[in-house]
């Protein structure tokens, strides 16, 4: 054992890919969480786009989450293997008022099966029904929601990108689930509490702020 095991460890990063049809809110969903913000307007994923937040989990543990946000249209390209590779964490993210988009998330889902066949260890797999503020248009009922991640042992996530609505909920558990710490109740409304003030802060002037991914991270993607 060594003297150092007393201090501050060093921050555990965890890979997570999000995966699902375009214009499900993929982007949105991975801007709301790192960078508290939410773009109106529609702008095509190319290639990929990496983001970088830390959280903190009980027990004072300090995790760096990657965010790698696959533009919707690879599905068949060369590069989204590659993308997966590596993740402890799958978001499979669907439109509540898009049932062909929560259809497609089989095929997504296989692809995230392929690259594991051979691994030992096999990502954790969230449902993520996304845009829960347009309850009034939903097409995909909560209960084959449910059937998806019982069949398939996803843990299941409604949030919206547009409002905030428990999306850095989402990004916490999952973290939580990959490290096997379990959030108490306090926990969990606390975080729903932070991200209900930002919202507040952060709504008033939409800010288009650029990530800087690291350079390793940029693949060129035709
Ligand atoms: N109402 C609503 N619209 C959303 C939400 N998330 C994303 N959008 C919109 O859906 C469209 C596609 O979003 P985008 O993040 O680019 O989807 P991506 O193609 O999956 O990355 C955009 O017009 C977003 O403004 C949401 O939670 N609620
Ligand atoms: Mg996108």
């Amino acid at each position: 054992m060594s003297d150092s095991e007393e201090e501050e460890s060093p921050d555990r990063q965890l890979k997570l890919v999000v995966l699902g049809d375009g214009t499900t809110g993929k982007t949105s969903l991975a801007t709301r969480f790192a960078q508290e913000t939410f773009g109106k307007q529609y702008k095509q994923t190319i290639g990929l786009d990496f983001f970088l937040k830390r959280i903190l989990l009980p027990g004072n543990l300090n995790i760096t989450l990657q965010v790698w946000d696959v533009g919707g249209q690879t599905i068949g390209g060369k590069m989204l293997d590659k993308y997966i590779y590596g993740a402890q964490g799958i978001l499979l993210v669907y439109d509540i008022t898009n049932g062909q988009s929560f259809e497609n998330l089989e095929d997504w889902y296989n692809v995230v099966k392929k690259v594991n066949e051979e691994s030992e260890t096999q990502p954790l797999v969230a449902l993520v029904g996304n845009k829960i503020d347009l309850e009034h248009m939903r097409t995909v009922k909560a209960d084959k929601h449910q059937r998806f991640c019982q069949e398939n042992n996803f843990s299941s996530h409604f949030v919206s990108a547009k409002t905030g609505d428990s999306v850095f909920l989402c990004f916490q558990r999952i973290a939580a689930d990959i490290l096997g710490i379990k959030l108490n109740k306090a926990e969990l409304e606390q975080s729903q509490r932070v991200v209900k003030a930002d919202i507040v802060n952060y709504s008033q002037e939409p800010v288009t702020r650029s990530v800087n991914p690291p350079r390793s991270s940029m693949c060129a993607v035709q």
